[in-house]
Parts: structure tokens; C-alpha cells; sequence
């Protein structure tokens, strides 16, 4: 049974069992829900976007499946945004892609891309009060080929250096207008199916350049993340933008390093590299996803590395610092549901972070008791977090537990198999 009524005496025994170690789950709630989730907009349509000329995804990233039900055109998406956000207790954010332009179907290429065409969401946002970030888009194009800012041809290494600028006058616009800055994220696919024949600092000295020719113009409203990756499918020996690549540009020019929990070999810790990014770099943009054997960009389901992800952030106090998005495609299943469930993981797994009795586990640390140390961490893990998870649904009015299900079924009803 889910009554309110017995929401409310399991957290109240809850916060009884967590004060015995500690914790406040009332701070607990209150930290989560000022933390805003950055939704990527291109889950509701396989990453297909609205440019009249429409292009086949490349760049090296696919969607699998053929689920019925994708947003095709901006009224849509937008709708499929509101539904999964009704199921997503707190204030959060949507992240578009440059191709979800609203063109009013007149072909605008990428570098002539302006804020007008991003004004309708702009309002859009402010109407239901979400704020927008923004990615520029350099894959599925005729000019995308295997190189874009790193491209040696002149011609189309400069078209692609002034579609980005554009993204980033368009994201200060965005940030200006919700008196929040715009996270502007820029991933490129550029690499080599085989290893260079040059060697692999050319492309890397000419991405460099782009990148500070790019950055030129500052911008009070937006904040620039850099987002490596390990590879794409047909660039698997060389990647232009490596992780070392961007956090040594990062580190540099105090720039936002992406960290894509599906872009690093599947046995490293994303974890881990939290701590090193806080010392050398202003803020994290994270992309939270889910690699299956590769970069496959899965529904994230509360599993073990996200937990990891959240307790060190946590741990490292640094909620503040990290923004939270998400990016992954699925289009084998409800999208919508895709998308809850995955923010729903996220959510979880911030919530056992701050659940965790921090400060006892830290004493035995301090104290050298490792036994005690592991001990503690050991039992926190069964503490009744879902007590408190449940509370949280309720006080922000989403649906409690699987409740969410019967509601993304009745939208996939009405809604997604008319079209
Ligand atoms: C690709 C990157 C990138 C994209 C989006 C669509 O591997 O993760 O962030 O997923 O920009
Ligand atoms: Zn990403």
C-alpha cells in the first residue's frame, strides 16, 4: 500500500534510523531538490532534430531501435518534455542540440544558424519555468565527414569554427534570458577509422587552434564545456578530442571538461576523475549515460558507477560544481519512459549520496579504523533509503514509486501511438 498516510510513518521511521547515525533526511530532500538534471532533448527523437533537410545521424554515435511513438516535430518534443518532467520531482532543464532549431521549415545551414530561431524556446522554457543549455552539432551533415574543427581543409574547418561560434552567442542569449548561465557543450566526432598516416598531433594542433579561435569572444551567459570521448563506430583508432586532449585544454584556458560516463574504457573509473577536475578546472558538466561493452549509450539504471559518481561528488562536497546532464538514446522502449527512468536513477543514486553517514565514516578514517571504516560504509548501503525516496515523490508531487508506469502507459496511449 502507498498511502500518504504510510509514505509518511516509513520515512518517519526512516529519519529515526538515519539520525542514529547522523544523517538529517529532511536536509537530505532539500539538497535534492535543488538539484537540476540537464535533459537532453535528443532522446525524444533519436537524436534526429528538426533542419528541413533532415540528415542520417553520423559522427560515429547511433540509435538503436524503431519503438513507435518518436517526437517528430517541435510541438511534439516539447509535449514528450512535459510528460516525462511530470514524473521527475524538482526544477530542472532541457539541453538542445543545435539541429532542434525552430526554422519554420526554411532551410538554415549551420553556420547561419541565429537566436531567432531558438526564440520559441526560449519562451517556451520560461513558461514552464525550465532553463535551457545547448550543444553546437557537428555531426549528420553533408560537411561532418571524419573532421570537422580539426579538418585541415580550410573551407570546411571554417565553416564548422563559425557554426560554433553561432552556438555560443545563441547559448549567451539563452543564459541571459533566465538570468542563469547556458551550459554550452561542444563535442566534435573527429577522428580516424585507422591510425594517421601523419602523425596524431596535426589534427590535434589544428583542433587547438579552432578551439582558441572559438573561444575568442567571451560571453558573460554561458559557460563552455569540452566533451572528449574514446572513440565512434568507423573512427576507432584515433579520436582528435581525447580526454588527455581536453583536460589538458581545460586546465589551460579554465575551461568546463564533459565527462560522457560512456566515453572512457569501461574498466576506469569516472568516479575517480571528479577530484582531479575539481582541483584543475572552474565546474564539471557531466553527461550521465550507460556504455553496455561499449559506448552504447543505454538507459542509466541505478547501478554501481552511478552510485560512485554521486558519493564522490557528494563526498567531495561539490554538488555546486557539477552540473548534471544526461545523454543517452534509446529507441527500443516508451522514450518517455526512458527518460524517467533514467532521471529517476540519477536522482536515486544523489539521494543515497547524501544519505550516507558521512561524518562517522570519515572518524574511523581519521582514526586509522578500517575495519569500522569499511564496516560503516558496508551498512549504509541497507539503510532505508527507499523510505525517503518515497517522501521526496510525494512532497514534489510526482508519482511514488512504479506509480509512474500507469501514467507514461496512458500518454503512450492518447498521445504516442496516434502518430
Ligand atoms: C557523443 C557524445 C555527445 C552526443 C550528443 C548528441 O558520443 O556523447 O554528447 O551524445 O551531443
Ligand atoms: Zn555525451
Amino acid at each position: 500500500m502507498k498511502t500518504e498516510h504510510s509514505i509518511q510513518s516509513a520515512f518517519s521511521i526512516a529519519s529515526d534510523r538515519y539520525a542514529s547515525v547522523g544523517v538529517n533526511t529532511n536536509d537530505a530532500i532539500d539538497k535534492l531538490e535543488q538539484l537540476s538534471l540537464s535533459l537532453h532533448c535528443w532522446q525524444a527523437d533519436d537524436v534526429g532534430g528538426f533542419e528541413s533537410s533532415g540528415g542520417e545521424l553520423s559522427g560515429g554515435i547511433q540509435v538503436t531501435g524503431n519503438y513507435p511513438g518518436k517526437a517528430r516535430n517541435i510541438v511534439e518534443l516539447r509535449a514528450d518534455v512535459l510528460e516525462a518532467l511530470r514524473h521527475i520531482g524538482g526544477s530542472h532543464r532541457l539541453s538542445l542540440h543545435a539541429i532542434y532549431g525552430d526554422f519554420g521549415g526554411k532551410k538554415v545551414d549551420r553556420d547561419e544558424i541565429e537566436p531567432e530561431h531558438f526564440a520559441s524556446w526560449i519562451a517556451w522554457a520560461r513558461e514552464h519555468k525550465l532553463k535551457l543549455d545547448f550543444n553546437s552539432t557537428s555531426f549528420g551533415h553533408p560537411k561532418s565527414g571524419d573532421l570537422t574543427l580539426s579538418n585541415p581543409d580550410e573551407a570546411i574547418r571554417n565553416f564548422w569554427i563559425e557554426h560554433t561560434k553561432r552556438c555560443r552567442h545563441i547559448a549567451d542569449e539563452m543564459g541571459a534570458a533566465q538570468y542563469d548561465p547556458c551550459m554550452m557543450n561542444l563535442w566534435i566526432h573527429d577522428g580516424s577509422k585507422e591510425t594517421p598516416a601523419h602523425n596524431r598531433l596535426r589534427y590535434r594542433r589544428i583542433l587547438e587552434r579552432s578551439l582558441d579561435e572559438i573561444f575568442s569572444q567571451h560571453y558573460h551567459n554561458m559557460k563552455d564545456c569540452i566533451e572528449a570521448k574514446l572513440f565512434g563506430i568507423g573512427l576507432e583508432s584515433y579520436t582528435v578530442g581525447s580526454y588527455d586532449f581536453y583536460l589538458g585544454y581545460g586546465a589551460r584556458k579554465g575551461k568546463i571538461v564533459t565527462l560522457d560516463t560512456g566515453h572512457f574504457h569501461l574498466t576506469e573509473s569516472v568516479a575517480d576523475k571528479i577530484s582531479s577536475l575539481l582541483l584543475f578546472t572552474p565546474e564539471i558538466m557531466l553527461h550521465v549515460s550507460r556504455p553496455i561493452r561499449w559506448d552504447s549509450d543505454h538507459v542509466v539504471i541505478l547501478n554501481d558507477d552511478l552510485l560512485d559518481l554521486a558519493r564522490e561528488i557528494v563526498r567531495c562536497d561539490a554538488i555546486d560544481r557539477v552540473h548534471v546532464g544526461l545523454d543517452y538514446f534509446d529507441a527500443t522502449i516508451n522514450r518517455i519512459g526512458a527518460y524517467v527512468i533514467g532521471c529517476r536513477a540519477v536522482q536515486k543514486a544523489f539521494l543515497q549520496a547524501l544519505l550516507e553517514p558521512r561524518n562517522i565514516i570519515e572518524q574511523c578514517e581519521d582514526n586509522g579504523k578500517f575495519f569500522e571504516r569499511l564496516a560503516y560504509q558496508e551498512e549504509s548501503k541497507s539503510l532505508p533509503w527507499p523510505a525517503v525516496w518515497d517522501m521526496f515523490c510525494l512532497k514534489n508531487n510526482v508519482a511514488v514509486g512504479e506509480d509512474y508506469i500507469a501514467g507514461i502507459q496512458e500518454y503512450e496511449l492518447k498521445i504516442l501511438s496516434k502518430r
